[in-house]
C-alpha cells in the first residue's frame, strides 16, 4: 500500500514523519501526472504546489483553519488530501469533481474561486467575522504571483495592512501567470528572488554587528535607524512591509522541512503576514517544467511524449483572430492589441510576435485593460481588447463608463463566449449578451464561423464607435464550410429560405439551428434560417419582412442566458411593435451551469436538436413523429 493510499483524511498527514512527507510528495506528483494525463486539467500549477500544499495541511488544521486558493486551479493536491483521491479520476467531467474549489464537494473547500485575485478579500472577510465572533482559527490565502497582478488583490492588501489580528497570505511565486508574468511587481519579486545580498542584509548584517565586541550593540542600534532609511533599497519585501504586512521569505517552496518551519513561524504571528514562497511551475515532469505555459491547462495527453491524445477536427477562433490581426497590423499602423495575461489563449501572441511594441499584456487586469484601450482610442489608436467573456465581466463599468459613454472606437474580441465545458460555472461565457446589450453606442456581433469573424473584425475597425464580437473557442466543419460574405452593413444573413417559422441563430447556435431543421424537414416543416450575426442593433427590417411574408413564429437561439440576452431584445421589439408574431426563446436558463463536456451540458439544458425541434413542434400545435427521424 502506498503512503497516499493510507491518507484517508487530511489529519492523517500529521502522523507522518518529514521523511514520509517527502515520499508522499513524490507519490502525489505521479498521481496527478497520471490522472491529469487522462482527464486533462491544470497540470503545471498543481505540480508546482505539491510541497506547499502538504506543508499547509501539515501545519494548519483544515477545515477549522481556513485555506483559500486564489483562482483555485491549483487545488488538486488539496482535493486529493481532503478525501477526494478515489474520485479524482472524475475530475472536470460531468457529474464528477470540479477543477476548482467547490463548497458542496468538501468542507475543506471554504471559498469558491475561479476568477483570480479574490482570495485576500475573502480571507479578510473571514478574519473580521472570526474576530467579531471571538472565535479562534487561522485564515490563509494562497495567491500566485500572476493573481497578484489583479487590482483586487491590492485593494485587499491595502485594507488588510491595518488589521490588528492574524491573517496569512502565501505568495506562490513561480514567475509565471499562464504566460511569463509581467509588470513592475513581477520585476520587484524577481529582484527579491535573485539577489541573495538582500537576505544577508536583512538578517546577517545586524547579527554581524551585534557580535562585534563592546561597540557592536551600540553600533547596531545606531545603524538600526540608518537601516530603516536604507531598507527601501535593501530589505526584501519592503513593499509588503510598508503595506502593513510582516514579510517572511523568500523560502524554497520545494523544501518541505523549510516550508513547515516557516509556516509554523507565520502561524505564531498575530498580525498580517505575507510568506513569499518560490516554486517551479510544472515541477517534476520534464515537459511541463520546460514549457509551463503549454501545460498550464492541458487536454488529455500521452505522458511519454507529452502530446495530446485527442485531435478533434475543429477550428480555433482565437487562432483565426490572432492571424487576421497580424495581417491587419500592416494595414493599420495605429492598430494595437491588449490582453489581460492571456496572449496565447486569445491568439494575440501571433500579433505580439510581429508587432511586439503594439501588443500590451497588462497582467490579470481586465478593468485596466479596457480603460487603457479607451485612452489609446481617444488618442487616435485602434485598440482591440481580447478577453474571455467570463473575465470581461470584471470590466463592465469600464466598458460602459469609459468606452461606450464616450463613444470610443474600441473593439472587444470576446473569446470563449458560450459554454466552455470542463472549467464549469466560474468560466462559462454565458452572460456577455446580457451585460452588454443594454449599453448605448455599442454594436454587438457574433460570427457563425472563423471566416466571418475576420469580416466582422474588418467591419468593426472601420466603424468609429465601440464594437463587441463574441465567439466560442472552436467551430466545427459543418459551419466552417458555410460560405461567408464580406459584411457591408449591419444586416442578418439568410441561410435558408422557408415558410411560417423563422429561426434566428446567434454565432455558435447556427450549427444547432441547421441540425434542428434537418429534423423539422423530416416532419414536413421548412423554416427560414437566419444567421443573426448582429445582436445590436437588431435587424428590424428583416424581422418586419419575415412577418409580412407570413412567418408567424420566431425562434431565437443563443448560447447566453435568456434573461437580457438576444431573445429578450427580440421579445421587446415584438412587444413594442404590436406585432402578432409568437416568439420562442432558446438559450441558457436562469442558472449557473455545471462542468462537463459541452455536448453533455447542452443536452442537460435541452439545447439539443431533438429537444429544440420538439419545442418548435409543440408551439406549432403538433407532435414530433420520432419514427420519421431515422
Ligand atoms: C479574472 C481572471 N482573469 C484571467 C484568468 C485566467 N487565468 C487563470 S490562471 C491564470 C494565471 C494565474 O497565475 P498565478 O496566480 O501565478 O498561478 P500559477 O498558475 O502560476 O500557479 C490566469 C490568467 C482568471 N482565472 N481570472
Amino acid at each position: 500500500m502506498t503512503l497516499l493510499e493510507q491518507i484517508e483524511q487530511v489529519s492523517d498527514l500529521k502522523n507522518l514523519s518529514q521523511q514520509e512527507l517527502l515520499l508522499l510528495a513524490q507519490e502525489l506528483r505521479q498521481f496527478i501526472l497520471h490522472k491529469v494525463s487522462e482527464t486533462g486539467g491544470h497540470l503545471a500549477s498543481n505540480l508546482g504546489v505539491v510541497e506547499l500544499t502538504l506543508a499547509l495541511h501539515y501545519v494548519y488544521n483544515s477545515p477549522i483553519d481556513k485555506i483559500i486558493w486564489d483562482v483555485g486551479h491549483q487545488s488538486y493536491i488539496h482535493k486529493i488530501l481532503t478525501s477526494r483521491r478515489d474520485e479524482f479520476h472524475t475530475l472536470r467531467q460531468y457529474g464528477g469533481l470540479s477543477g476548482f474549489p467547490k463548497r458542496k464537494e468538501s468542507i475543506h473547500d471554504v471559498f469558491e474561486t475561479g476568477h483570480s485575485s479574490t482570495s485576500i478579500s475573502a480571507a479578510l472577510g473571514m478574519v473580521k467575522a472570526r474576530d467579531l465572533k471571538k472565535e479562534c482559527y487561522d485564515v490563509v490565502a494562497v495567491i500566485g504571483d500572476g493573481a497578484l497582478t489583479g487590482g483586487m488583490a491590492f485593494e485587499a492588501l491595502n485594507d488588510a495592512g491595518r488589521l490588528n489580528s492574524s491573517l496569512t497570505v502565501i505568495l506562490n511565486d513561480n514567475e509565471m501567470s499562464i504566460a511569463p508574468n509581467v509588470g513592475a511587481i513581477a520585476s520587484y519579486l524577481t529582484k527579491i528572488r535573485s539577489n541573495p545580498r538582500y537576505k544577508w542584509l536583512k538578517k546577517g548584517f545586524a547579527q554581524f554587528l551585534r557580535s562585534v565586541p563592546l561597540i557592536g550593540k551600540w553600533l547596531a542600534e545606531k545603524l538600526e535607524k540608518l537601516k530603516n532609511s536604507l531598507k527601501y533599497l535593501l530589505v526584501p519585501g519592503v513593499l509588503f512591509e510598508e503595506l502593513g504586512f510582516t514579510y517572511i521569505g523568500p523560502v524554497d517552496g520545494h523544501n518541505l522541512p523549510k516550508l513547515v518551519y516557516t509556516l509554523n513561524r507565520a502561524k505564531q504571528l498575530q498580525e498580517p503576514t505575507l510568506v513569499h514562497v518560490i516554486t517551479r511551475k510544472g515541477k517534476g515532469y520534464l515537459y511541463s517544467e520546460t514549457d509551463p505555459a503549454q501545460y498550464h491547462g492541458v487536454a488529455p495527453f500521452d505522458i511519454e511524449n507529452g502530446e495530446k491524445t485527442y485531435n478533434g477536427k475543429s477550428t480555433s477562433y482565437s487562432r483565426a483572430l490572432g492571424i487576421h490581426l497580424s495581417k491587419l497590423g500592416f494595414v493599420y499602423p495605429e492598430l494595437t492589441v491588449i490582453t489581460a495575461a492571456m496572449p496565447d489563449g486569445t491568439g494575440l501572441s501571433y500579433f505580439q510576435k510581429r508587432f511586439p511594441d503594439r501588443c500590451f499584456d497588462v497582467g490579470i487586469a481586465e478593468q485596466h485593460a479596457v480603460t487603457l484601450a479607451a485612452g489609446l482610442a481617444i488618442s487616435g489608436m485602434k485598440p482591440v481588447v481580447a478577453i474571455y467573456s467570463t473575465f470581461l465581466q470584471r470590466a463592465y463599468d469600464q466598458i460602459s463608463h469609459d468606452v461606450c459613454r464616450q463613444n470610443l472606437p474600441v473593439v472587444f474580441a470576446i473569446d470563449r463566449a458560450g459554454l466552455v465545458g470542463q472549467d464549469g460555472d466560474t468560466h462559462h461565457g454565458i452572460f456577455d449578451l446580457s451585460y452588454l446589450s443594454h449599453i448605448p453606442n455599442l454594436t454587438i456581433m457574433a460570427p457563425k464561423n472563423t471566416e466571418e469573424l475576420t469580416y466582422l473584425l474588418d467591419y468593426s475597425l472601420k466603424m468609429n464607435s465601440p464594437a463587441a464580437i463574441r465567439y466560442p473557442k472552436e467551430s466545427t466543419r459543418l459551419v466552417q464550410e458555410l460560405p461567408s460574405g464580406h459584411l457591408s452593413d449591419l444586416k442578418w444573413e439568410v441561410l435558408q429560405n422557408g415558410q411560417d417559422i423563422a429561426i434566428f441563430a446567434v454565432g455558435s447556435m447556427v450549427e444547432l439551428a441547421l441540425q434542428t431543421i434537418e429534423i423539422l424537414h423530416t416532419q414536413g416543416i421548412k423554416p427560414t434560417v437566419i444567421n443573426a450575426r448582429i445582436i445590436k442593433p437588431l435587424d428590424t427590417e428583416q424581422m418586419s419582412q419575415l412577418s409580412e411574408s407570413g412567418h408567424h413564429l420566431f425562434v431565437t437561439m443563443e448560447e447566453n442566458v435568456l434573461t437580457g440576452g438576444f431573445g429578450s431584445c427580440v421579445n421587446e421589439y415584438i412587444m413594442k411593435n404590436g406585432n402578432n408574431t409568437k416568439v420562442i426563446n432558446i438559450g441558457i436558463p436562469d442558472t449557473f451551469v455545471e462542468h462537463g463536456n459541452i455536448l453533455q451540458l447542452k443536452n442537460s439544458l435541452h439545447l439539443d436538436p431533438v429537444s429544440i425541434a420538439a419545442r418548435i413542434f409543440s408551439e406549432a400545435g403538433k407532435e414530433i413523429c420520432y419514427a420519421r427521424l431515422t
